[in-house]
């Protein structure tokens, strides 16, 4: 396997980090999936529902040259992650949902000339966030957790808890996302905004399997005041006409010169205090979606699989 032969002879300071999510595809993979179990107490999946083709990438095969990492980031569609690591050694840091994305990415404590790898992350940026925090009045109020990961070791990610990790050694590791009844409320308040289609499949599915998920979904959407709209090519295509052009241009110049955001998951209305993704989320998100794998690349995440860009803000859709 090249990507071994990678991890032994690379001398890169950031070197790639291959996130292979179908690792499944062939024989070996298959072996591999049939020699672990999903631990006890991640077996919820709720997006099995929608079906192998349709859900999102899901499960990653993590091969990580020492020095490589995973910058700041929160997982996709607020899904929960465990991820074992069967070789090497692992440092994490982690902060709770309600740590500031500002203080938590250091962004008034860069330097300039400092590169967006996670490597530098833990050797420059980390240091100064603690300073920081060992000097505010009352105490530290980030909530960081650190945690160094061994062989045969799982840790579990909460959704939407924000992790960075550094492999200290060449490292091999299983890692899988999903939305469980635990996580199931911000999971489908991300869901039904970034991937529409899916959720409407997948609320179908819950009212058969787990209908009384169905009528949560359901009241989630009454409180939020959030409607599914759905709309036909040509709507949408009359829509975007309309935002591309200028309110009061008279000329009726067809050239658009952008329309920036408009996907075509964006129509739903909602008044929902949680429907915005984070930049690192939807850059995850979107990251994960990209097919196929294995993607390897360096730690700023331009071309990574799965680590976002640094400010990435990347379209969703199904
Ligand atoms: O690099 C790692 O092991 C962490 C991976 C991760 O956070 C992820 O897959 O979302
Ligand atoms: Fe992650």
């Amino acid at each position: 396997m090249c990507a071994l032969r990678y991890l032994v002879e690379n001398r890169d300071d950031s070197p790639l980090y291959i996130f292979d999510s179908s690792f499944d595809e062939d024989g070996v993979g298959q072996r591999m999936l049939s020699s672990f179990d999903v631990p006890f107490y991640f077996r919820d999946d709720l997006f099995a529902l929608v079906g192998e083709k349709r859900r999102p990438p899901y499960r990653w095969f993590l091969v990580g040259p020492e020095r490589s990492g995973s910058n700041l980031h929160i997982d996709p569609l607020a899904t929960s992650a465990w991820n074992t690591l069967l070789t090497g050694v692992k440092r994490w840091v982690l902060f709770p949902p309600s740590a500031p994305r500002k203080e938590v990415k250091g962004e008034a404590l860069r330097r300039p000339g400092e590169d967006f790898e996670a490597v530098t992350y833990f050797s420059r940026i980390l240091p100064r966030i603690k300073e920081d925090e060992m000097r505010k009045p009352g105490g530290p109020t980030l909530g960081m957790r650190e945690v160094m990961q061994y062989p045969g070791e799982t840790i579990f990610v909460p959704g939407g808890w924000w992790h960075a990790v550094l492999n200290l050694e060449d490292t091999m590791a299983v890692t899988q996302n999903f939305a469980s009844r635990v996580n199931f409320h911000e999971v489908w308040r991300k869901t039904r905004l970034a991937r529409k289609h899916m959720a409407r499949r997948w609320m179908q599915q819950l009212d058969v399997q787990f209908p009384f998920l169905g009528q949560e979904a359901r009241a989630i959407d009454r409180a939020d005041g959030f409607e599914f709209v759905f709309r036909n090519k040509k709507a949408k295509r009359a829509e975007k006409a309309g935002r591309t052009r200028r309110p009061d241009s008279s000329s009726s110049s067809s050239s658009s010169s952008s329309s920036s955001s408009s996907s075509s998951e964006s129509s739903s209305s909602s008044s929902s205090s949680s429907s915005s993704e984070s930049d690192s989320d939807a850059g995850m998100a979107a990251a994960r979606k990209r097919k196929p794998l294995p993607v390897a690349a360096n730690g700023n995440g331009a071309a990574h699989a799965k680590v976002p860009a640094a400010n990435g803000a990347m379209e969703l859709g199904d």
